[in-house]
């Protein structure tokens, strides 16, 4: 009967009978399961408690996200309506009004949000660019002139755009250019969707691009006008055929005031100016259309960034959001 028994049991038991009086070996059986249970047991406890955090913590960042965006777009719709109450106030747009500066670093209980407003009529409208011919682009190479870039890339900017695949000038590219180079691709022939399409396009490189960049836009339009009241001293310099001094800029931006220039007129009749308004008086104005709300918010363990591209439209006397990007904290 004993040996029966013993076959049932295991074979390290069996070993180690003749060592310990008999019953140990079933003893032990037992503790040793009881082992295994609990070991099993608090691997499972601690796979649900990770798994639990994991869900708080996926819940926590998702009303974070979720707080934070609502934060940016609140600053944005706030944008909206500051620059809806502008434009039944007053027909110009000029940088000592209420949209500019539009919201500092405000704490919100547990966030932190600011906004600002950038007029991108106070820039040049890259999407302008359509021949060799037109204004704007004796406009663009005086203002790569100013900013000490080779002003024949503007030729390859042209060709990034235009429809055709003729090379523009020295310096322009068609898709030959592109297809040579690791990895191959195309011209756009197509308007800009932002600035930072740049960085495509032939001899536009990191360098260029930051020096470039606070006096472009890459609007959804052409002939967008230059607005006199809120462009930088060295576009006021390129507007000019000859390109200004830089004191005659900046005496230029010194008459906008404290209300900015009221129509193209008055600006046009500045002394620095004698002469030139008719090359000049078709490329500015006074007020602008196309505003960018550039938010920043922070909620939690979050921070995020939104660009909100208005527009104005006269008709409607309303702002609407044509585009919004988000960006990189
Ligand atoms: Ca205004
Ligand atoms: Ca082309």
């Amino acid at each position: 009967m004993e040996t029966n028994t013993s076959v049932c049991l295991p074979l390290l038991v069996m070993a180690d009978k003749q060592k310990y009086p008999t019953g140990f070996g079933q003893h032990g059986v037992a503790l040793l399961t009881v082992l295994f249970i609990l070991v099993l047991l608090t691997v499972l406890s601690v796979y649900l408690i990770e798994d639990e955090y994991m869900a708080i913590r996926r819940v926590s960042n998702l009303r974070d996200y979720e707080q934070m965006y609502h934060m940016m777009t609140g600053s944005e719709q706030w944008a909206v309506k500051v620059l809806q109450r502008d434009m039944q106030g007053n027909t110009n747009d000029h940088l000592l009004e209420a949209w500019h500066n539009l919201l500092p670093e405000t704490q919100i209980n547990e966030g932190r949000m600011q906004a600002e407003v950038v007029d991108l009529q106070g820039r040049f409208n890259l999407n302008n660019l359509r021949s060799r011919e037109d204004p704007w682009y004796a406009l663009f190479q005086r203002l790569l002139r100013v900013l000490e870039i080779d002003e024949a890339l503007a030729d390859a900017a042209i060709d990034w755009i235009d429809a055709d695949f003729d090379v523009s000038g020295p310096r322009g590219a068609e898709d030959p250019d592109y297809l040579s180079l690791t990895p191959p691709y195309r011209s756009a022939n197509q308007a800009f969707g932002s600035t930072g399409e740049l960085i495509w396009v032939a001899g536009f490189d990191d360098a260029v691009i930051n020096k470039l960049e606070p006096f472009i836009a890459a609007l959804p339009t052409v002939d967008a006008k230059i607005n006199i009241n809120t462009a930088p001293i060295a576009l006021l310099r390129a507007l000019s055929p000859t390109i200004l001094g830089e004191p005659a800029a900046e005496a230029l931006a010194q008459g906008r005031g404290e209300e900015g220039y009221q129509d193209a007129g008055e600006f046009l009749g500045a002394a620095e100016l004698a002469g030139q308004g008719d090359q000049i008086g078709p490329l500015i104005d006074v007020s602008s259309q196309f505003f960018e709300v550039r938010s920043r918010a922070e909620f939690g363990r979050l921070r995020g960034r939104l660009f909100s591209l208005l527009q104005k439209v006269g008709s409607t006397q309303q702002v609407r959001v044509i585009h919004r990007r988000r960006g990189l904290p």
